[in-house]
């Protein structure tokens, strides 16, 4: 029997498919993992923004973990959208229950288009709770500032602000550069990985700033990237594991330029490595 890597998203849903869960399986797919899914909140929004928001009950969350990881089981873990203490503390629990050692969590905190998904003693519930469970957290600056609370801003220093999150966190931080001003100035966005595994060691990632308004779902995917390439490489470093999400995810934009789907920030073109997509080649 042939058996395929798995990586579970617990995340929030989009019915435009650009983000959350259909971001997500799409994105596993095109690497080549098998993806199964766990549903916090179906979420109401297109291209054009989030409309409302319904969270799951965390019975419901814990039922829908149990019933992957006491079937499929799974190699990875991503997490994404999170709507309340509550959730946040099931899934935890479960975290620790399976023995789930490769967890990625992006902390979404709002929608790019201002929607909060989290608020405030949420994210003080997640860094208590779930974070001890986590290998990386990929936040972008926005959400890294808002972590680190009062004394911190866009001012500082990437560098500044990812060491400063790996200690606030005591895991592994991949501080993404993409919302920065001035990455469109300058050509160019980069992120910034400070691996706890290795010395905390800083990689830099970087790639052309593409001019598109095709973004929606980025992080996401990005996220999943990560989740999927750790299934498939389990004795790789973070560091070459996030080369790999990160290249996926240049692509990704790269590709999904010159397409219209919606009249908002249209998806990523997930396929691109693929032979469903012909436009790379
Ligand atoms: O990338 C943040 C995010 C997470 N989860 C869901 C989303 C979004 C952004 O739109 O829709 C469900």
């Amino acid at each position: 029997m042939k058996v395929y890597k798995r990586v579970l998203s617990i995340a929030g849903t989009d019915p435009s498919a650009g983000a959350g869960i259909q971001a997500d399986i799409k994105t596993a797919s095109a690497i080549g993992v098998y993806c199964t899914t766990v549903i916090t909140g179906v979420v109401n929004q297109n291209t054009q923004g989030v409309r409302d928001i319904l969270p799951l009950s965390p019975e419901w969350i814990e039922a829908q973990i149990r019933a992957v990881l006491d079937d499929v089981g799974t190699d990875t873990v991503k997490i994404g959208m999170l709507c309340n203490m509550e959730q946040i503390s099931t899934i935890a629990r479960l975290i620790r229950e399976y023995n789930i050692d490769s967890v990625v969590l992006d902390p979404v905190l709002a929608s790019t288009s201002g929607a909060t998904f989290l608020k405030e003693e949420g994210l003080q519930c997640l860094l208590a709770e779930l974070i001890p469970y986590v290998r990386l957290v990929t936040p972008n600056i926005p959400e890294g500032i808002h972590i680190l609370g009062k004394g911190y801003s866009v001012a500082d220093s990437m560098e500044n602000l990812a060491r400063a999150l790996v200690s606030c966190c005591s895991t592994s931080v991949l501080l993404k550069g993409g919302h920065l001003k001035d990455a469109a100035t300058k050509g160019m966005t980069m992120d910034m990985l400070c691996d706890r595994e290795h010395n905390s060691d800083i990689s830099t990632y970087t790639h052309e700033f593409f001019n598109t308004k095709n973004t929606h779902g980025t992080g996401c995917t990005l996220s999943t990237a990560i989740a999927s390439y750790m299934a498939l490489y389990r004795d790789k470093s973070l560091a070459e594991i996030v080369g790999m999400a990160h290249n996926y995810v240049a692509n990704a934009i790269k590709y999904a330029a010159d397409y219209e789907i919606g009249k908002g920030h249209g998806p990523l073109n997930h396929f691109w490595n693929t032979s469903i997509n012909q436009d790379n080649i």
